[in-house]
């Protein structure tokens, strides 16, 4: 080969490992970066604006006059994203309307409201979303407009596999999907039903009554109509010792059709110490929270969460199963936070000292160190004992309490650094936009504690990220936005022949894993993010994303909303 040839080969290959690795603009993708739904009139108002030289900003009516202008502030490279990034804030405009914001030579902002009722319909969505994932009914025009669909996944007299060691078929109608896949998984689904709890003991109006579920109008909360639709499930998943199966699925993954369509055999997977434990933590907080709803109900729901912890006793070392042809694992290797939250949820709803006992050392002034997730219930049992009533020590009590406002203040000084104003330094993993909502009820927490709104503005910026002030301009939430993801890994909104996807659902967000082997435009950690069907590891919904969501949001709403 000539040196000139060898040169020109040298380039190409340059050249196409740059456009492989760095940024192929997405065509939706500003350079200016907004929440594109909107602010409260009280709300922080920061955005980030990319690559420009520009040291000033206006923001404008939608098709009017300019009503503020202020400066850029530099923030430098940022390199979970590899831009030059800078941030403007107009936290002083509190005038409701339609705004964009205009940058010289860039293109004007995506459209966003100041108002009252920022998330009067995001809120309602995000929990609407539940009912778009209930299993074994159909799904009736009347409350599902376009998303109607018929029933699948009877899940009537399915057999045990072989994990379960034992022989023998079981019952286990209803339920949520987990997420895009048509499996149901305890695990997952407890801390999807204690996040969800905990908004209703936390602000008991933030759903009403009138979601449009089939419970609509029945005098009782949605909120707590849409839970109790999981947990009617549980208790079919808990076998006659006490212990509680794991999941509920295939052993190859099912196909990208309707719930009616997918025929795929579905068996009862495992029994397993957290997926045991988790219905245990559920179990007992629904027994104080059902109390009111319906007496009975609730106190069959603790004298479940009671045998659950007796055979997590027993058993406290029993693994997830060793199933993963069609089914997610849920895998585990750490089972004191599950211990914890089950004895801290027993102990406040029942009051018995025998599960005070456990909980009583393990609470530490500087005990949480991370974000809630599926893996780890550690804070979620801090929550609890720091804001709801109970009767643990006072000691113990204000170890919590301690523990959740300096894991905020830490969260606090995370968001400074950061340009986006989030609290991810490090790394961006499935599911990140859960991580970044499960800091948010941390904050939302510590407000709750010290009453210092500092902490619910930081909570409230959580959901200026998710609703489109992200590295990849995208609101996260399907069905709002001028930039919404379309796309999501979710099998019904894929099958179902309607464009939209199913509203309110909330994809996982940037990943930068990238374990689907989809194409990515950018590898930058922020970055890896692409709304498409296959990109299940970036673009899949999840109950578990949607719960630290919704309470965020029901959070924001009770305390800021004026309906
Ligand atoms: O949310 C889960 C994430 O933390 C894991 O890294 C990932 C791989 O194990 O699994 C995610 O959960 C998926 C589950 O296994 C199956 N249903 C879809 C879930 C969301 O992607």
């Amino acid at each position: 080969m000539k040196k000139i040839q060898f040169m020109i080969l040298c380039l190409s290959a340059f050249i196409l490992l740059i456009s492989c690795g760095k940024s192929k603009k997405l065509s939706s993708d500003k350079a200016i970066r907004a929440i594109q739904t909107a602010f409260y009139p009280e709300s922080p108002k920061y955005f980030v604006a990319v690559g420009t030289d520009e040291s000033s900003f206006e923001v404008h009516k939608v098709g009017g006059e300019m009503v503020f202008s202020g400066k850029l502030e530099k923030r430098g490279i940022w390199d979970l994203s590899n831009e030059d990034v800078k941030n403007g804030n107009f936290t002083n405009l509190k005038e409701p309307g339609e705004y964009i914001i205009k940058i010289k030579g860039l293109d004007d902002s995506y459209p966003f409201k100041i108002s009252n009722e920022a998330n009067k319909e995001t809120l309602k969505a995000s929990v609407k979303a539940f009912y778009y994932q209930r299993c074994s009914v159909p799904l009736k025009e009347k409350h599902a407009g376009l998303w109607k669909r018929n029933a699948g996944h009877p899940d009537l007299n399915l057999q045990f596999d072989k994990t379960v060691g034992k022989e023998g078929r079981k019952s286990v109608p209803g339920g949520w999907y987990d997420a895009g896949d048509y499996g149901k998984y305890i695990v997952n689904a407890g801390i999807s039903c204690q996040t969800l709890l905990s908004l209703y003991e936390l602000y008991p109006s933030a759903i009403g009554d009138d979601l449009n579920i089939p419970e609509s109008g029945n005098g009782k909360s949605d909120l707590l109509d849409e839970i109790k639709y999981e947990l009617d499930w549980f208790k079919t998943m808990q076998d006659s010792d006490g212990g509680v199966f794991f999941k509920v699925a295939t052993n190859q993954w099912p196909p990208m059709v309707m719930p009616e369509d997918d025929k795929v055999e579905r068996f009862i997977i495992g029994k397993s110490t957290t997926s045991t434990l988790n219905f245990a933590a559920s179990m007992a907080q629904a027994g104080r929270v059902y109390k009111e709803y319906n007496s009975s109900y609730a106190a069959d729901c603790i004298k479940r969460a009671e045998a659950a912890v007796k055979w997590a006793e027993a058993n406290p070392n029993i693994k997830e199963p060793d199933n993963t042809n069609g089914s997610g694992p849920y895998e585990d290797t750490d089972f004191s936070d599950e211990f914890l939250a089950a004895y801290t949820e027993l102990f406040i709803t029942t009051g018995k000292d025998e599960y005070a006992k456990h909980v009583e050392n393990m609470i530490k002034p500087d005990g949480i160190k991370k974000p809630a997730e599926w893996q780890n219930l550690m804070v979620l049992a801090y929550h609890s004992i720091a804001v709801t009533e109970n009767t643990f020590s006072e000691t113990v009590k204000n170890n919590a309490k301690k523990a959740v406002t300096s894991f905020a203040d830490n969260t606090l000084s995370e968001i400074k650094k950061n340009p986006y104003r989030i609290p991810i330094n490090k790394r961006f993993r499935w599911g990140s936009n859960s991580d970044i909502a499960n800091y948010g009820i941390s904050l939302i927490y510590a407000y709750r504690i010290t009453n210092d709104k500092k902490y619910l503005y930081a909570a409230s910026e959580m959901m200026d990220y998710i609703f489109g002030r992200n590295a990849v301009n995208y609101c996260f939430m399907g069905g709002f936005g001028s930039n919404p993801v379309i796309q999501p890994h979710h099998r019904p909104s894929s099958a179902d022949g309607v464009k939209p996807p199913v509203p309110g659902l909330i994809a996982g967000g940037a990943n930068q894993g990238r374990e689907d082997g989809q194409s990515y435009f950018d590898f930058s950690p922020a970055k890896c993010y692409v709304d498409a069907g296959g990109a299940y590891s970036c673009n899949e919904i999840a109950i578990n994303w949607n719960a630290p969501v919704a309470f965020i949001l029901g959070a924001l709403e009770s305390e800021f909303g004026k309906n």
